[in-house]
């Protein structure tokens, strides 16, 4: 296995723990290759907003966990780049929100899919849904992989959590009429654009703070719930996205310009 020290002090260092876990998942059969490539993705556009939560995100998630606490079946869909970075996460918000968790893998294989399933069942899920066991329903409206999905699972669904998925599914649940929330970097990417809800942050400081928000909301009325999801503009929130990366960039333009003249 893959294994470096990262020393306590280095100033990458969740960077790199991040990559680690990525890595190992990897090498564990949970990530698929390609996933090495979307985690390279993401990292760029986490520069980009600065490695931390911006405001707009946090906005986003209370939306997104307000829409989960507040659906009929609400569903978290399970790749294997949210599977190697956040589980425990993913199994807390499925008993909060009493959302299953569905393993949808658009690289499948069957060795991939069992060690998800392990890795979902050692952070504590009971049941998980979207198993080559399980009966299966498909999306006509694709052709890939993705297209099966579980008739419990995101095949009854009103709101499903897709975090880190591809564009062309997002577009299919859109038009069979889900409620889809999703955490991507990219803001421009086409899951991003076609969500309801889209928050742009690193899911491994997303789900957490998710976890959290779902802990302090789960008690507020439906109807106060219905409120904050009813209120959320996903389009204004993206332009804040892009809005700050501009930001955050001009900024870097003139921190560079202060070192040319000083040196
Ligand atoms: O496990 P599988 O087989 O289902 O495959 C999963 C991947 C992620 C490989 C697959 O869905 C894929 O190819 O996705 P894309 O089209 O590369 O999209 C991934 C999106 O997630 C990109 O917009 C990335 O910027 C974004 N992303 C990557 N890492 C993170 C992220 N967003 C939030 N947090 C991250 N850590």
């Amino acid at each position: 296995m893959t294994k470096i020290e990262i020393p306590p002090d280095h100033p990458r260092r969740v960077s790199l723990e991040t990559r680690e876990a990525i890595i190992d998942g990897h090498e564990k059969d949970i990530v698929a290759t390609a996933g090495l490539l979307a985690h390279g993705r993401g990292e760029a556009f986490d520069y980009l907003i600065g490695e931390s939560t911006p405001s707009f995100a946090e906005e986003a998630m209370r939306a997104a966990v307000a829409a989960m606490l507040s659906a009929k079946h609400p569903v978290i869909s399970v790749n294997g780049n949210i599977c190697s970075l956040v589980p425990h996460e993913l199994v807390e918000l499925s008993q909060i929100t009493g959302a299953p968790l569905e393993i949808n893998l658009f690289y499948y294989r069957k060795e991939r899919e069992d060690a998800i399933l392990k890795a979902l069942r050692d952070a504590g899920a009971d049941e998980v849904l979207g198993t080559h066991d399980r009966p299966s329903d498909t999306i006509p409206e694709l052709s890939s992989n993705r297209r099966k999905v579980d008739p419990d699972g995101i095949g009854a669904a009103d709101v499903v959590l897709v975090p880190l998925e591809d564009g062309d599914r997002t577009e299919a649940l859109k038009k069979v009429g889900k409620f889809v929330i999703t955490i991507d970097l990219n803001p421009m990417s086409r899951t991003a654009v076609h969500a309801d809800v889209t928050v742009v942050d690193n899911v491994v400081r997303a789900m957490p703070r998710m976890v959290q928000l779902a802990r302090e909301m789960q008690s507020l009325p439906v109807k106060d719930l219905e409120r904050i999801r009813r209120d959320f503009d996903n389009r204004a929130n993206r332009r804040s996205a892009l809005t700050h990366m501009i930001a955050h960039l001009e900024e870097q333009v003139r921190l560079a310009m202060q070192i040319g003249e000083s040196s």
